[in-house]
């Protein structure tokens, strides 16, 4: 845990108590703050005693001891302009309280470096490949934020803050100016939260904010978004600007010349390593440039790096082979909560059956048309099937609405029985709250149907044989 000695005897409100908020909370009580807390949902059963609720509900106001606070301190899911700021966002407003994170006091009481990652698509994996270069190197780092454990659980001994950030996130910061900040891609995504694609953008473009003579700013230039920010990052003379792109060599940059990786930075291309086997496809293309860009800026060397590489296992959910049954490949890639990431899948696999839907996004499935004819047939599932059903046989894509995952799992695979297909993918392009806690929980049970079906199978060709 990090101790918020900046914060001793002064009075915060901690605004949200999910898991940040949680973090947020032991830190500050560990370091002697006195806190007022706030929740929508209750408190729960771990804030008793010393701390108060100060919160009335009634005419948007808190308490007048609020109004004397240092500063409150707002989780990821606290909206601060969009759709509607939220109640506490806008009294701290009303009374000139600063509104600062969990990665704010993380750098006002760590001396860093901090990397920072973001990006639309590939955070986790660029955060995760980055983490585990550097445990690989003996170097000691945390590896957190947006992914995996809030920011403030890592310890005063790290070396190195490795952080992922969300769009959330990097909205509600303030001190910016990161060591290292890697934007990965932007397409739309969160567009409501953000009030639009130039709001969306704008809480992206923030990673490179403040930034010091010192600073690494490494952009992909896969994307008209992101190269429109690598021309900014140029005017204002940023310092280091790094470009990194999944399919060419930039100019002064890290890049793909057919299957090498090449660090072309001083105008010189020089070979890094061939493509990783864990991480295929395009996109992890981008996101290996990324993480080595971020590595051999922050002291790790060339062959650390490669070496690193062949040991990392990857992620669950992002494309992760279940098991092939039949001959037919089980692809989980329930982390496809958008078009683009499911893009990547389709992109990679042939031949397939398509399991998607859930919660859709502000882009639709349009956007995958020309990937229509790789799907021999498709299963819809949760809110978006009925309008995705609609569309997709208008492409003429054979496909049905099934009643649950469950149903959907079970119909593909007696589907790949009859037709020759090599994979079965989920791939959702949509959020999974509709009809799950969360992508992993999506992600889990289709692991667990397939599994059931592998031993149903394996159990009756056993009993044949006795
Ligand atoms: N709450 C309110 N009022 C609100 C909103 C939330 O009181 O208007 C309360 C809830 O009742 C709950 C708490 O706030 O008790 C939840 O806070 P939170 O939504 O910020 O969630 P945390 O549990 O703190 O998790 C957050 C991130 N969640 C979100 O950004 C929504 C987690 O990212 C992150 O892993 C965690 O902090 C640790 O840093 C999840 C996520 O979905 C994985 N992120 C989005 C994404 O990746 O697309 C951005
Ligand atoms: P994030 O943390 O940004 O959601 P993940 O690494 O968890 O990113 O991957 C989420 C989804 O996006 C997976 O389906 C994965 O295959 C896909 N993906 C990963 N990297 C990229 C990338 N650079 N561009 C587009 N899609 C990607």
């Amino acid at each position: 845990m990090i101790l918020l000695e900046s914060y001793r005897n002064k009075r915060v409100g901690v605004i949200g108590l999910g898991k940040t908020g949680s973090a947020v909370l032991d830190s500050l009580q560990a370091s002697g703050a006195i806190i007022g807390v706030y929740d929508d949902f209750g408190l729960g059963k771990n804030v008793t005693g010393k701390l108060s609720l100060l919160y009335s509900g009634e005419n948007d106001s808190f308490s007048d001891d609020w109004k004397s606070l240092d500063c409150i301190v707002v989780s990821p899911g606290i909206h601060l302009l969009w759709p509607q700021t939220h109640p506490a966002v806008r009294f701290a407003n009303r009374h000139n309280i600063p509104v600062v994170n969990d990665i704010d006091l993380l750098q006002q009481n760590t001396s860093g470096p901090h990397i920072c990652i973001s990006g639309t698509n590939g955070k986790s994996t660029v955060t995760a490949l980055i983490g585990h270069v550097f445990e690989a190197s003996g170097r000691k780092s945390f590896t957190g934020g947006n992914f995996g454990v809030p920011a403030l659980l890592s310890s005063p001994d790290n070396d190195f803050h490795i952080l992922e950030l969300s769009s959330y996130q990097l909205e509600s910061c303030n001190i910016l100016g990161f060591d290292t900040a890697v934007l990965l891609n932007i397409t739309p995504d969160h567009l409501t939260r953000h009030g639009g694609i130039n709001g969306y953008i704008a809480a992206k473009q923030k990673i490179f904010a403040n930034f010091r003579s010192t600073s690494n700013a490494i952009i992909g230039v896969d994307d008209y978004h992101c190269c429109q920010i690598k021309n900014f990052l140029t005017t204002v003379n940023h310092p280091n600007v790094v470009p990194i792109s999944g399919k060419y060599v930039p100019d002064c940059g890290i890049g793909w010349s057919v299957d090498a990786l090449v660090d072309n930075r001083k105008g010189v291309s020089n070979f890094v390593c061939a493509r990783s086997e864990v991480l295929d496809g395009l996109h992890n293309r981008q996101n290996i440039a990324a993480a080595y860009a971020a590595c051999v800026l922050n002291g790790v060397d060339k062959r650390e790096f490669c070496d690193a590489l062949l040991s990392f296992g990857g992620l669950h959910h992002r494309q992760e082979l279940v098991t092939t049954i039949n001959g037919v490949k089980y692809i989980n890639d329930s982390k496809a909560t958008n078009v683009q990431s499911a893009e990547q899948a389709l992109l990679r696999f042939d031949n397939l059956i398509w399991i998607l839907g859930g919660l859709p996004k502000e882009e639709g499935i349009e956007k995958l048309i020309n990937y229509f004819p790789k799907v021999k047939y498709a299963f819809l599932i949760g809110k978006a099937a009925d309008n995705w059903y609609k569309i997709m046989r208008s492409y003429r894509v054979k496909c049905e609405i099934a009643k649950s995952l469950e149903m959907a799992v079970y119909n593909a695979y007696k589907m790949s029985k009859l037709m020759e297909v090599e994979t079965v993918l989920l791939s959702p392009a949509c959020a999974s709250f509709d009809q799950f806690k969360n992508f992993e929980e999506r992600g889990d049970l289709f692991k667990k149907f397939v599994m059931g079906i592998e031993t149903k199978i394996k159990n009756s060709s056993k009993s044949q044989r006795e």
